[in-house]
C-alpha cells in the first residue's frame, strides 16, 4: 500500500515528505496506523549527521503510538484494532537479556540504526523502487508502518494516543533514569542538566521518588521555569564551571546525590560530575555525536571521590514493564504527560517542528495524524 512518510535522504537536508510503498506484514509483523509520533532530538542528531545510520533513504521517527490494522499469521498477543506503543529497541524475547526481563538491553538493539526490519529485510520502497529503511525498526514519521511484534506493546484504549506516544521514548528515559538507574530516595538531592524531553522527565521522576532538592539546569530560562511545574525546587542557567559552582552553593558545598546528564555529555558531564557529592551517581541519558570519542574525567578524581558514572537507555528498564506502569501513573494523576506537549504538527510540517526544537521553543513537538 501507499503511505506518506518523512524521509531522511541526506545529512543537513530537511526531511523529504514522500509517498512510499509499504509491503504487507510478514508472519510476525503488524501493520500499524500511526496516530502520533514525538519529535525527539535523537532524530535531529541523525539529520545533522551526528548519529550515523547505515542507509538512506530512511524513515525516521521512533516515539510513536497507533492502531493495529493487520497482523501476520504468527503474531500472538496483538489483535487488529489494538492500540500499541512502539518501542525503539525491540524485545526479541529470546536473548540472554530479554530472558531476564531486560528488554532495553536486547541483543538486537545495536541493529536499530541499520534500517532493516527485525528479520533484516526491507518492506518500504520509494517511487524509484529503492529500499527505504526504518529508524529503530519503527519508521514512525509516516501515516502507516510495519513493525515486528517485538517492537509493539498493547495499551489500554482509553489512553489518548498522542500521550501514549510520549511513553515510547522521552518519558521512560527520564523517569526510569531517576527511579531505576539512580534509585533516587526520599530526601535526596538531584541535579538535572538539560531540561528537554529527557531531562524534564528526570525532574518528574525525581519528584515521584520524593527527592527534597531538584535543581533544574538549562541555559534556557524558559525551561528552568517550566521545570518548576514538574517538581524542580531550583533553577540555574549557568553552564560549565559556573554550573558546578552554582550547584555547590545550593548544596552547602557538598554537591548533589545524583546528577543527570541529559544534554550534550561532552560539555556537561564534567561540570555535573564535579557538582555531585562523594559516592554520588552521575547518570548519562543523552546521546553524544559519533565523532566525539571520549570525555575527560580525571581518573584520580573518580577514584578519590568514589562516584559512579553510569549510562541509562530507556531508563534502564524493560519498556514492556515500564510503559504500562507509566500509563498507570498518568491515570492516577501522578505523571504529567499532556503538559509535556508544546505544540502539534502535521506530517507535512515536520521540518517546522524540528526548527522549533532547534530554536529551543519545544519541550515536545508531536506530529498528530
Ligand atoms: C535513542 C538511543 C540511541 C539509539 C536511537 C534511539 N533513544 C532515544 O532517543
Ligand atoms: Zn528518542
Amino acid at each position: 500500500m501507499d503511505t506518506l512518510a518523512a524521509l531522511f535522504r541526506a545529512v543537513g537536508a530537511p526531511l523529504s515528505i514522500e509517498t512510499i510503498t509499504l509491503d504487507a506484514p510478514k508472519p510476525t509483523e503488524l501493520l500499524v496506523r500511526i496516530a502520533a509520533v514525538g519529535l525527539c532530538r535523537t532524530d535531529l542528531h541523525v539529520m545533522r549527521g551526528e548519529r550515523r545510520v547505515a542507509m538512506s533513504p530512511m524513515t525516521l521517527g521512533h516515539e510513536a503510538a497507533g492502531v493495529v490494522e493487520a497482523i501476520g499469521a504468527d503474531v500472538t498477543g496483538v489483535a487488529v484494532g489494538d492500540h500499541v506503543v512502539l518501542t525503539f529497541i525491540p524485545g526479541c524475547g529470546r536473548c540472554r537479556w530479554c530472558s531476564k526481563g531486560l528488554h532495553h538491553l536486547c541483543a538486537e538493539g545495536p541493529r536499530i540504526t541499520q534500517g532493516g526490519q527485525l528479520d533484516g529485510t526491507y518492506c518500504r520502497h520509494d517511487r524509484l523502487g529503492r529500499d527505504v529503511g526504518a529508524f529503530c525498526m519503527i519508521g514512525g514519521f509516516a501515516e502507516r508502518t510495519v513493525v515486528d511484534q517485538a517492537s509493539a506493546i498493547v495499551i489500554d484504549k482509553d489512553i489518548p494516543l498522542d500521550l501514549a506516544a510520549l511513553v515510547a521514548c522521552g518519558v521512560p528515559a527520564g523517569v526510569g533514569a531517576a527511579r531505576v538507574r539512580a534509585k533516587v530516595k526520599p530526601g535526596d538531592s538531584v541535579l538535572v542538566v538539560g531540561c528537554g524531553g529527557d531531562g524534564m522527565n528526570v525532574v518528574q521522576g525525581a519528584r515521584l521518588c520524593g527527592a527534597a532538592t531538584i535543581i533544574a539546569a538549562d541555559i534556557n530560562p524558559t525551561k528552568t521555569e517550566l521545570a518548576r511545574t514538574f517538581g524542580a525546587t531550583h533553577g540555574v542557567t549557568e553552564h560549565g564551571e559556573a554550573l558546578t559552582r552554582a550547584v555547590l552553593a545550593l548544596t552547602g558545598g557538598i554537591g548533589v546525590d545524583h546528577a543527570f546528564v541529559c544534554i550534550d555529555p561532552p560539555a556537561t558531564l564534567l561540570p555535573a560530575f564535579r557538582a555531585t557529592a562523594k559516592a554520588g551517581n552521575v547518570v548519562v541519558t543523552a546521546i553524544t555525536p559519533d565523532t566525539v570519542k571520549q570525555i575527560d574525567v580525571p581518573p584520580l578524581e573518580l577514584f578519590a571521590t568514589q562516584k559512579a558514572i553510569m549510562g541509562a537507555v530507556y531508563g534502564f528498564t524493560s519498556p514492556r514493564l515500564q510503559i504500562p506502569e507509566l500509563l498507570r501513573l498518568y491515570r492516577s494523576g501522578d505523571l504529567k504527560l499532556r503538559e509535556l506537549i508544546t505544540q502539534t504538527y502535521s506530517l507535512e510540517d515536520i521540518n517546522r517542528g524540528y526548527d522549533d526544537l532547534e530554536a529551543g521553543k519545544n519541550l515536545r513537538g508531536v506530529v498528530v495524524f
